[in-house]
């Protein structure tokens, strides 16, 4: 085994997450670091909403609902209820129970707290014990500019329920925001022995990470290997708007499409069994590919995802 032991894990909401629960059942939590997109990140009526932190802190918590994928289990919707009553927006759902994290979070932001901090003192609470870093501690909002015009993402995603078709997206500051110091220094110290891309968008989930300023520059000197797991299954997204996001901006939409899109930077792809047909193409990119059953249903499918990326990764020794 390498001496660098922590793998570093970059990831969305839903889809990441289950691979993010997966690992974190598998591997000590000094071995874990998961560098969450807030890009998604926006001000809802005063509150501080950090969807891909929230749906990360739910899962490594066990507090996630299972079929919505963001959200607590178990959730009461009153609060909703007499918004709406009063007129106020309620195309945005907060839970009842959910609510509380977004008001202590923003009180805490408020009382001059670093979102890095914020999460790591909410993390503590629920009992997570692997380390969630948001990709930030400075906004970096993901613009999407779509046929009917610039829409922000929680108004794109929710609002407008992924229908406008997308011409391109920006991630407002990411040039000059810097990459959460934690992270900078765990690459610095020469701790990390790998770095594994969450099966999420790459196009929203993915690139507001890589676009914070200098984080590309600290991959490229990177010289262990980074492997993704595709979200794109036989042609269609897992789950989102990724396999249509492709199509609209002239993609096919494949698992190899999203091999090619981080070929620069990738030493291994992850790809479902439905796509086995693609392993000379990936071989072809000159990346590693291995071929495993990426759908992940329940818990025992996230941690059997889990554990095939830390055997293709050669890390499991040891570890598991
Ligand atoms: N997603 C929805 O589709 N509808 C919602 O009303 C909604 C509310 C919401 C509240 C808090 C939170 O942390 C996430 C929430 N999400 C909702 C999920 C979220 O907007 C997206 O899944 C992510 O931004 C995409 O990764």
């Amino acid at each position: 085994m390498r001496e660098a032991s922590k793998i570093v894990v970059l990831s969305g909401g839903v889809g990441g997450a289950k691979l993010v629960y997966g690992l974190a059942q598998l591997l000590p939590p000094e071995a874990l670091i998961v560098v969450a997109n807030t890009g998604d990140d926006f001000d809802h009526m005063g509150l501080r909403i950090c969807p891909d932190i929230d749906s990360l802190t739910y899962a490594l918590s066990d507090l996630a609902d299972p079929v919505r994928g963001w959200g607590r289990a178990d959730e009461s919707w009153n609060f909703m209820r007499a918004l709406r009553q009063f007129g106020g927006e309620d195309w945005f759902n907060l839970g009842d129970t959910d609510l509380a994290l977004h008001v202590l979070r923003t009180y805490m932001l408020r009382s001059g707290k670093e979102l890095t901090e914020v999460t790591r003192l909410l993390c503590q609470k629920v009992g997570i014990r692997h380390t969630i870093l948001p990709m930030s501690d400075d906004p970096v909002p993901t613009m999407v500019e779509t046929e009917s015009g610039c829409l922000t993402f929680q108004e794109y995603f929710v609002r407008h329920r992924c229908e406008p078709a997308v011409n391109s997206f920006r991630f407002q500051g990411a040039d000059k925001a810097c990459l959460t110091p934690e992270l900078r220094a765990c690459f610095e110290r020469g701790e990390v022995a790998a770095v594994l891309i969450a099966p999420s968008n790459p196009f929203v989930s993915i690139d507001p990470i890589l676009a914070v300023g200098g984080f590309i520059d600290v991959l490229k000197g990177f010289d262990g290997p980074i492997m993704a797991v595709s979200p794109i299954v036989g042609g269609a997204a897992i789950k989102g708007p990724a396999a249509k996001m492709m199509v609209e901006l002239g993609m096919p939409s494949s698992a190899l499409t999203v091999a090619e899109y981080y070929q620069s930077l990738l030493t291994d792809f992850v790809i479902d069994k439905a796509d086995a047909a693609l392993v000379p193409e990936i071989q072809a990119l000159g990346l590693v590919p291995h071929v495993e059953q990426t759908m992940m249903t329940d818990p025992r499918t996230k941690i059997s995802l889990a554990r095939a990326c830390l055997r293709a990764l050669n890390l499991s020794r040891g570890m598991v």
